[in-house]
């Protein structure tokens, strides 16, 4: 069985990162090693959220997983909590990496041209540090443009993604993945590029127009947990796209209408049929 590790916080209700990532990946029938960065209350757009901080707990972690002889096939990033523990995270990936580790980063840390409460511009320029590291970086536009000192455009064109991504790729990680580009009215998805050949690839499907907390944790656990498993990764990307735009639609459906988290729940046995196909 496959196995990735997880780097990302607990939010203890709110559905996302580790409690999107374990349960999905795992479903997808890979081992998901989990290594939480923090434990909060809840996510941080609720407010009043907790926060116990971890960080002196990562390496005491790793170190008995080494001691035991632990590897991954996979290491899947999302939101670290501070500049030191994205230190150490590039610790952890000298530690673990061999040739054949995956080594997956979603820079999460902004969103509609803001940065998340917890972070600011020094962040950014860490996590770009971080992405170098990477096979596959998936930021969203607006993480894209604090790692790169882009400006950040509500209204673009294609010519301003393909910008984006060329300096995306001159951060260094293989394959560099934009998240939530829409390129025509109803329509939004991916805009990814393979920096060793050069090549592009786009993926578009209907936007749905409502906004949710935990979407983008929800796309990297699909793609990493697919792409771990050998799937091609157009391919992966697609599913993670078309998963995560189905959930969001189920999610509009219930009518306690959560505005919190997603119902995946709700759709793990699609993903599951997605991926049979
Ligand atoms: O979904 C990304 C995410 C993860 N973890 C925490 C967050 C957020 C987004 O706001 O607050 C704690």
């Amino acid at each position: 069985m496959k196995k990735i590790l997880t780097i990302q916080d607990i939010s203890c209700f709110g559905k996302c990162s580790l409690t999107i990532a374990l349960p999905v990946i795992s479903a997808m029938g890979v081992e998901t090693v989990i290594l939480p960065t923090a434990v909060l209350s809840t996510h941080t757009m609720f407010k009043n959220f907790t926060v116990k901080d971890l960080t002196d707990q990562l390496l005491p972690i790793v170190n008995h997983w080494k001691s035991e002889g632990i590897r991954f096939d996979a290491i899947y990033t999302g939101y670290l909590g501070s500049a030191e523990e994205i230190e150490i995270t590039k610790q952890i990936f000298d530690m673990f990496r061999t040739d054949d580790t995956m080594i997956f980063i979603d820079p999460v840390m902004a969103d509609n041209g803001k940065l998340y409460a917890a972070f600011d511009e020094a962040y950014a320029k860490q996590n770009a540090g971080l992405c170098a590291c990477a096979d596959i970086i998936v930021p969203n536009i607006t993480e894209a443009c604090f790692m790169t000192d882009t400006e950040y455009r509500e209204e673009y064109d294609e010519a301003y993604i393909l910008r984006l991504l060329d300096r995306l790729a001159g951060l260094g990680a293989k394959t560099v993945v934009l998240t939530g580009v829409s390129l025509s009215k109803g329509k939004t998805g991916i805009y990814g590029l393979d920096t060793k050949t050069g090549k592009t690839f786009i993926y578009q499907n209907d936007r749905v127009d409502a906004s949710y907390h935990g979407t983008g944790d929800l796309f990297s656990s699909v793609a990493v947990g697919a792409a771990v498993q050998g799937m091609p990764l157009l391919d992966a990307f697609r599913i993670a796209a078309d998963y995560t735009a189905l959930t969001i639609e189920e999610t509009l459906k219930n009518p306690d209408k959560p505005w919190y988290g997603v119902d995946f729940e709700t759709t793990i046995p699609a993903l599951l049929k997605m991926l049979k196909k």
